[in-house]
């Protein structure tokens, strides 16, 4: 077995350290062409499979004639569901026990365009290519739902576990001296990482090994062991390197049992690459949704009341939910709230998880509805958000752990320079430029799912750390060697870091911004056991110079232990394990918390979601909190908008690389400038096929369209958050900039764009 090794290259000790800005320690295998991602792989006797996708949207696959493909060159075998081995139903991510009904991965009954029916495995991909293209479906048509634009998809169903409410809302508002009312829009939207998704699977007799980027090896290898009956330990899935998930990665999907089950059928190894084409439909993006906010107030800008009926697309066959109230519930202090969401069923593949799902919506109706209210309150926008403060959390009622919000505030208001603004729209300008300030809030929550994390100190000094945990560009392998560096006392080009490999110690899905925070926990706790061993081992050696002093007097440091009280030179970590025969001491720690630990033989396999912690399960409500500061330049004659620049004041606690962290919200916030100004899937009404599936049509942003983004941290350590103080950084970035941006353009041109993207038809 091949498990990739990473390791900093260079660094000072200064870097190294936690906190330290050392560069990415994988960067250099990446930019060489080293990183082994997962389609590159041949394993001996390779052969291909290529999806046969449903044309229609609704109704059902009457017979499919595979004769013309079966006889075209190199195939060898069509895959339907008629003669698809049978596959067992498994357990699904929210730990829901499986049906005793087959898992059927390939269609019958249509529910969506692109949906997959068949699949053509041949010995070379441009033959399965061409046989696929044979293959004749027959079809029987019946009328599709396009989305929630559709006339037919009505309302939807209620979602009563997402009412949120306090006070009473209704009657507040309908009391207040201000009230306003508007409905706020956003569109499908798509994760497209540069790596499309795929995998190779290999059998060899009841063992299963399978190349595929992933973003939860535990979650995906235990689906695949359930599916085709296997012992979870039979399961090989490796995940060196991702090519960036975004959410879309982290669970088993379609085409991935599909190429296991064809290379179960075949006894070869089966390749599926998905196609940029196909990265619209093998899996969803971001729902479409739609929000109503009302919003009552005092004469001078206090809120009473905040009334929100929300709605998000889902597929015909499982519910997918975008909790339109996440921010909307806890951004302000309002006496009286009410907040309910329904779901709405189309002919669509099911949604997912993209970048802050609900928070990332839900924020862009509250923060562009309390703009609103600022200019009918003739309040500035940074006023209005100070005036309504949470002070704690006002759902929850309890504390924040910590909440730097206002502090974000201060800083980015001053670096922006807001206090320049102009409060009238349309009034500031330059030449034929619009010139438009805006401002928006963000926040994400804290969650907390328990890992495990191994850390080895090797005979010849250097220390080994093994997560079965993944880095997709986020930074997980170089936190972890900083944070073995430090706790050591060794260099961090000492450490070697393992990642990506279900064989390694259990790690929980690196989504929803919890991965570094708990991960970094477990590799922190192994290595101060581990560092105490060593020291134990240089107490005990009869002929060691530290023989029979206390524990606590010893002390690590660059590779070197040694007494600060004895004038004596200290001794390298190396010799030590020499002279003790020592050939490694190992040491595995968890963050289970002790109401768990009875789970532990459980966990020993893999990592449930169902052991997540909620941000308010203890005494305190755990956020991460920003403020997205924005210039924008309209063209007064064409309505083009470009970002001028932007300044962002961040609280996400201690940062354990803050070179990384700002990397993180930079990468948010441009996906967040994506989505205010390009991003859109369209969905053709007449026959429900996703029309700009391909990054020429589907547009997200290149450079030219970001301007200079300045981040600032304003957070501080926060222990309740996570045992080094670090909280959520990967998907904070993004919430609250579509709104910042759609704030901007309205005080550039006066016109209020409230359905996403702000493209130039809605201003002229
Ligand atoms: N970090 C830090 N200090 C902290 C917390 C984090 O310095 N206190 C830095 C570290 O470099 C860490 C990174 O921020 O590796 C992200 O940490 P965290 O917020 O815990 O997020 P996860 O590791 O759980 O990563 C998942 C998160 C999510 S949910 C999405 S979606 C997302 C994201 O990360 N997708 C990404 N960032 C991405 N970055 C890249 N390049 N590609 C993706 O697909
Ligand atoms: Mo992130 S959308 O939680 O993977």
């Amino acid at each position: 077995m091949t498990i990739v090794e990473t390791r900093a290259k260079r660094g000072d000790a200064a870097d190294g350290a936690l906190g330290g800005r050392l560069l990415r320690i994988d960067g250099p295998a990446k930019i060489t062409g080293l990183a082994d991602y997962a389609l590159e792989h041949h394993p001996q006797g390779m052969v291909h499979a290529v999806l046969v996708e449903s044309a229609i949207a609704s109704g059902r696959v009457v017979s499919i004639d595979a004769s013309a493909a079966e006889r075209a060159p190199g195939v060898l075998l069509v895959m339907t569901p008629d003669n698809a081995l049978p596959i067992k139903s498994a357990t699904d991510w929210l730990n829901t026990p499986p049906s005793d009904a087959p898992y059927e991965p390939l269609a019958r009954s249509i529910t969506f365009a692109g949906q997959h029916i068949a699949a053509v495995i041949a010995e070379t991909f441009e033959q399965a290519t061409a046989a696929a293209a044979l293959v004749k479906v027959y079809y029987e048509e019946a009328p599709a739902i396009a989305g929630l634009d559709d006339p037919k998809a009505g309302d939807g169903m209620p979602l009563d576990r997402m009412t949120i409410e306090w006070g009473d809302a209704h009657g507040a508002l309908a009391n207040a001296p201000i009230r306003i009312k508007h409905e706020y829009r956003t569109p499908r939207e798509y994760n497209v990482p540069i790596e499309p998704h795929g995998l190779i699977a290999e059998w060899k007799g009841d063992r299963l090994t399978v190349w595929e980027p992933s973003q939860w090896i535990d979650g995906m290898a235990r689906t695949y062991a359930e599916w085709f009956d296997i012992p979870f330990e039979n399961v090989e899935l490796r995940s060196p390197y991702i090519g960036g998930g975004f959410g879309s990665k982290a669970l088993a999907l379609e085409h991935g049992a599909i190429a296991i089950n064809a290379a179960r059928m075949l006894g070869r190894p089966v390749k599926l690459a998905v196609t940029r084409a196909q990265t619209f439909t093998a899996y969803g993006g971001r729902p479409a949704t739609r929000q109503t906010i009302e919003l009552g107030a005092t004469r001078d800008g206090k809120l009473v009341s905040i009334v929100q009926t929300g709605a998000n697309e889902t597929s015909m066959k499982a519910v997918q939910v975008e909790p339109l109230g996440s921010v909307t519930s806890i951004m302000y202090a309002p006496p009286n709230f009410s907040s309910r969401q329904n779901v709405v069923p189309v002919n669509t593949v099911k949604p997912g998880a993209l970048r802050a799902p609900g928070e990332n919506p839900s924020a862009f109706g509250i923060e562009c509805a309390i703009d609103e209210l600022a200019y009918e309150a003739g309040i500035d926008p940074v006023q209005i958000r100070l005036l309504n403060y949470a002070e704690e959390d006002p759902h929850a009622r309890k504390p924040w752990s910590t909440r730097r919000l206002r502090e974000a505030y201060a800083a980015g208001a001053e670096a922006f320079g807001w206090s320049k603004r102009q409060p009238k729209p349309r009034s500031m300008r330059e030449g034929n430029q619009l010139i438009g300030y805006g401002v928006a809030a963000g926040t994400y929550p804290v969650r907390r799912t328990p890992g495990e994390a191994l850390v080895r100190i090797l005979g010849d000094g250097s220390v080994e750390v093994a997560s079965s945990g993944i880095d997709m560009g986020q930074g997980t392998y170089t936190i972890l060697a900083q944070t073995a560096a430090e706790a050591i006392g060794v260099p961090v080009e000492k450490v070697r870091v393992k990642l990506g490999d279900s064989s390694l110690p259990r790690a929980p899905v690196a989504g929803g911004s919890q991965f570094a925070n708990l991960i970094t926990g477990a590799v922190h706790k192994a290595a101060l056991a581990a560092r105490d061993e060593l020291i134990g081992l240089a107490i005990n050696d009869p002929n060691s110079p530290f023989r029979d002093l206390q524990a606590n007097t010893l002390i690590v440091e660059n590779g070197v232990i040694s007494s600060p009280r004895d004038t004596g030179a200290g001794v390298g970590i190396a010799e030590i394990m020499q002279r003790t025969g020592r050939e490694r001491i190992e040491a595995l720690r968890d963050t289970l918390p002790e109401n768990l630990r009875n789970e532990k033989d459980h966990f020993r396999n893999f990592t449930t979601i169902t052991t997540m912690l909620s941000p308010t399960d203890g005494d305190y409500s755990l956020h991460s909190w920003c403020v997205h500061f924005v210039e924008v330049r309209v063209d007064a004659d064409f309505g083009t908008v470009r970002v001028a620049r932007m300044v962002s004041a961040l609280d996400s606690g201690r940062l354990y690389n803050p070179k990384l962290a700002e990397s993180q919200w930079k990468g948010g916030i441009i996906m967040g400038i994506g989505q205010a100004l390009l991003e859109e899937g369209i969905v053709d009404a007449r026959n429900g096929r996703v029309i700009n599936n391909n990054l020429g049509d589907y547009l997200v942003p290149t450079n030219a369209d970001i301007p200079d983004l300045k981040v600032i941290s304003v957070g501080v350590p926060d222990t309740h958050a996570s045992v080094l103080g670090g909280k959520a950084v990967g998907e904070l970035g993004i919430v609250g900039v579509a709104p910042a941006i759609a704030n901007a353009v309205y005080h550039a041109t006066g016109v209020r764009v409230r359905d996403l993207p702000i493209t130039m038809d809605k201003l002229t």
